[in-house]
């Protein structure tokens, strides 16, 4: 029997198959015999969508009615990954919604396969803050994401005569039948103009931002269900665009074209999402946007607060804000702002609510990538908050001068405002000052930051400082991605696991069973074999599923030392044309990952993978043993498929440079076994699987330091070393490019005379460590209990546990379970 409500909640087949046609017809205006491909993907997701609005405002009652502190995450990414599946699972209906499809005639995966995937981050932490909102709603806990609805995401990667080339990623185009738009919820964001100052009636000092440009930010809620829960929180991302007061002035003055320019800045705002990772752009756009988001995510905050009927003093009692690096932080002057300019706070009162509010996580200890703002392009879209940061930085340096005894040293190393050619601004230091935590990524990362970037803050307050190692959801990087190991597992251990991952523990006990053994290289196999497929069909290189499927993917960036791997390579490559009956164990290198546009050396790194994949793949004399494969745009859709067929996991930056690293994580968990240094995550992950489980290599961060400060000199390693010499010199000579000598120039050079990632200093030993990865390869058994023990003792790195530790150690929030209404 199906009831009425059936059709937008019912969970059973039959309620399903009804809900599907229905929205086909009400909402799409379709009859199965006309319906495209995308009307039933847009029939689908409705259908699944309302599911999640039922939980979700049971979710919004729950909060209401209770006073739970909520969890605000502010982040200028969030790299979500297709919905559709994954909403499936987390309502624990994938099965019935297969088999509802199928009577209907339709396949599921072929519309799964269909949803063009929201690419609203560059990387690691773009996908670290999807990975974290999956997590908070499966513990049920309160929260809200807040960040920019971009309509272009990062740019889609084509592959043209082996360089990059970008296309732009229109992912709205048919429609997003995801997120809600609440025309009603929007806020007002000045920019630009200048500051009035006058004493009002009470003899108090007020502000008056004038603004050159008024824009208007609208809210889109995207509803985040968490695994097998009632919690259903809200993604809500902001998009641009002029106030109708705007318009309506300039027409009425007669000047048209004026009203259609502004109209167009505005919606700028939010149009497109800046591609660098890791390095600043410093542009007033990037600075626009920033602003733009913290000021609609604050002023909606305060607005919740409060219609419950709080006093504005007692804001940090209902809200934990979490800056996800410093891309948001202006959300600490913006904050002064609001309590002081609109809520007529006093400036010690603001404070104390502000510093009580805010906790920041630092991403990366690369000095090109800490944020910086000039000066004087800050005033001009911020004068009221310049302000702010004088009168913070002044009431700052008075403490400090005290504690510090004048040392002028840690007095300018602590300043928000640092002096140069030209004054800046230093966002690191905003954060620092205004926030009363403090973290970083990984137990090194935030050691190292105790002892370099941060050193003075730490010698400061050192109370604020805590370390929160980052973990992914093993929902996507597991049940979804990688079925057939998650059937598995669960026949042996049960599904527990999937909500408590340390459970995987009990696989332990199957490690040396050798039946056990065998299923679990089968599965391997079949995802190597589908790998193949895809690979074959992209990029019509064909490879050998039972060759090691070698992998490195992750932005292209000389400090992950992608270059490193290609010389490796290289190696191997000469190595059998040199002798071309040895025995080697084949390889396949699978590379995928993009480059900044505007980041030449990472492109020539890309030019520099596939000009050698064209000579490998193509040469009798080495291809049954070795294949090169640069899959194209590398984004969260395609690491689902790439990650359950790693038999080799790369994680070979530069000791000290990757502050974590999340697919090493992934990977780990899908049975891949890790070469890598002692960088990042990787440090506890070998610290979890076992040293004998690890392929470890190259030098700590501590040599590293240690190498640079006695003169580091990459030529010496060129010349001492025969394979290393050969390698460079064909690469130099044109032997992978035509004979072309001047095109791989700047790479070879920089890495013989600069090498500022010590890829040359590191070859040695990592090729020595390849050579062990090869011979531990040959003995499948043993081959195979390694990467079942790596499986089970990943627990450590569900983001799960990351959320927990935040949690309780951070944002003292509870967990506030949801009833289902009707
Ligand atoms: C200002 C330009 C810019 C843009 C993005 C600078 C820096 C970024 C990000 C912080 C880059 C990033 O994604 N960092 C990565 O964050 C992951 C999640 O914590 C870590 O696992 C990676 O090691 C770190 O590189």
């Amino acid at each position: 029997e199906v009831l009425i409500q059936d059709a937008r909640t019912g969970l059973t087949v039959e309620a399903l198959k009804k809900a599907i046609l229905n929205n086909l017809f009400y909402v799409q205006g379709k009859y199965p015999e006309i319906a495209t491909r995308n009307d039933y993907y847009m029939a689908l997701s409705f259908a699944v969508r309302d599911r999640l609005l039922q939980r979700w405002t049971s979710s919004v009652k729950q909060y209401l009615e209770g006073k739970n502190r909520v969890v605000s995450y502010l982040s200028a990414e969030y790299l979500l990954g297709p919905h559709l599946a994954n909403n499936l699972i987390n309502l624990g209906i994938y099965k019935e919604m297969e088999q509802a499809t199928q009577e209907l005639g339709v396949n599921l995966q072929w519309l799964i396969d269909k949803e063009v995937e929201p690419g609203l981050g560059n990387g690691g932490l773009g996908r670290l803050a999807a990975c974290y909102m999956d997590s908070l709603a499966t513990l049920e806990v309160p929260a809200i994401g807040y960040g920019i609805r971009y309509q272009f995401g990062i740019f889609e990667q084509d592959i043209r005569d082996g360089w990059q080339v970008e296309d732009t990623d229109n992912w709205l185009r048919r429609g997003n039948p995801w997120e809600i738009a609440r025309r009603e919820l929007n806020y007002e964001v000045k920019l630009g103009g200048y500051v009035q100052h006058y004493m009002d009636r009470d003899g108090r000092y007020r502000s008056n931002w004038m603004p050159e440009l008024t824009v208007k930010g609208v809210a889109y809620d995207t509803p985040i269900l968490g695994y097998k829960v009632n919690t259903c929180n809200a993604l809500r991302l902001w998009k641009s665009e002029a106030p109708k007061s705007f318009d309506f002035q300039s027409f009425n003055s007669g000047d048209y074209n004026h009203a259609v320019n502004q109209k167009i800045i505005c919606e700028n705002i939010s149009k497109v999402l800046y591609p660098n990772d890791e390095t600043i752009s410093g542009k007033i756009l990037r600075l626009q946007q920033q602003y733009f988001f913290v000021s609609c995510s604050l002023q909606d905050m305060i607005g919740i607060h409060l219609r419950q009927g709080e006093k504005i003093e007692d804001f940090n009692v209902t809200f934990a804000v979490q800056l996800n690096d410093t891309h948001p932080a202006i959300a600490i002057a913006e904050m002064m702002r609001l309590l002081l300019d609109e809520h007529d706070l006093e400036w010690v009162d603001a404070w104390r609510v502000t510093t009580r509010t805010f906790a920041y996580t630092n991403h990366t200890l690369l000095p090109e990538a800490l944020e910086t703002w000039d000066l004087e392009l800050f005033g001009s879209v911020l004068p009221r908050h310049l302000e702010l940061i004088y009168e913070i930085n002044k009431r700052f340096l008075d403490e400090v001068t005290i504690k510090v005894y004048g040392d002028h040293q840690k007095i300018s190393s602590l300043s928000i405002i640092g002096e140069g050619p030209r004054k800046f601004i230093k966002m690191a230091n905003l954060a620092c000052v205004g926030s009363f935590a403090i973290n970083g990524v990984a137990a090194l990362h935030s050691d190292l930051l105790k002892k370099t970037v941060l050193k003075d803050w730490y010698a400061y307050s050192p109370e604020k400082f805590s370390n929160k190692t980052n973990g992914v959801t093993p929902r996507r990087w597991m049940v979804l991605s990688n079925p057939k190991l998650t059937a598995l597992i669960s026949e042996k251990i049960g599904e527990n696991w999937i909500k408590h991952l340390d459970e995987l523990k009990n696989l332990e006990q199957y490690a040396d069973d050798p039946e056990f053994q065998k299923s679990w290289m089968q599965v391997k196999l079949e995802m190597k074999q589908e790998l193949a497929k895809r690979i074959l069909g992209k990029t019509g290189v064909k490879v050998d599923p039972e060759s090691m499927f070698d992998i490195q993917v992750k932005r292209i960036h000389e400090y992950k030392r992608q270059h490193l791997n290609v010389l490796h390579l290289i190696t191997l490559y000469n190595r059998l044309k040199q002798n071309p009956k040895m025995d080697m164990v084949p390889r396949t290198f699978i590379f995928a990952g993009k480059a900044a546009p505007g980041y030449k050396m990472a492109k020539l790194i890309i030019k520099l993978i596939t000009s050698v994949g064209d000579l490998v793949n193509n040469d009798p004399d080495v291809n049954h043993r070795l294949k090169v494969v640069f899959y194209p745009n590398y984004n969260v859709t395609n690491a689902q498929r790439i990650y359950p067929a790693a038999d080799l996991s790369e994680q070979i930056s530069t000791a000290g440079k990757e502050a974590s690293g999340t697919g090493n994580m992934k990977l780990s968990m899908n049975g891949a076994l890790t070469i890598g240094t002692l960088d990042g995550a990787n440090v506890e992950i070998r610290e979890v699987v076992g040293e004998e489980n690890f392929f470890l290599f190259g030098l700590t961060a501590e040599e590293v330091t240690q190498k640079r400060n006695e003169g580091y000199d990459p030529y010496t390693y060129y010349k001492s070393n025969k394979e290393l010499k050969l390698a460079i010199d064909q690469i130099a000579s044109g032997y992978f490019s035509h004979l072309d000598d001047k095109i791989f120039k700047d790479l070879v050079n920089n890495l013989i005379y600069h090498d500022p990632f010590l890829v040359l200093a590191d070859y040695e030993s990592y090729v020595a460590c390849q050579d062990k990865v090869s011979e531990a390869f040959r003995d499948k058994a043993a081959w195979a209990r390694m990467s079942i023990l790596n499986t089970a003792r990943m627990g450590k790195f569900s983001s799960d546990r990351s959320i927990r530790e935040y949690c309780d150690d951070i944002w003292k929030v509870k967990s506030v379970p949801v009833h289902l209404n009707g």
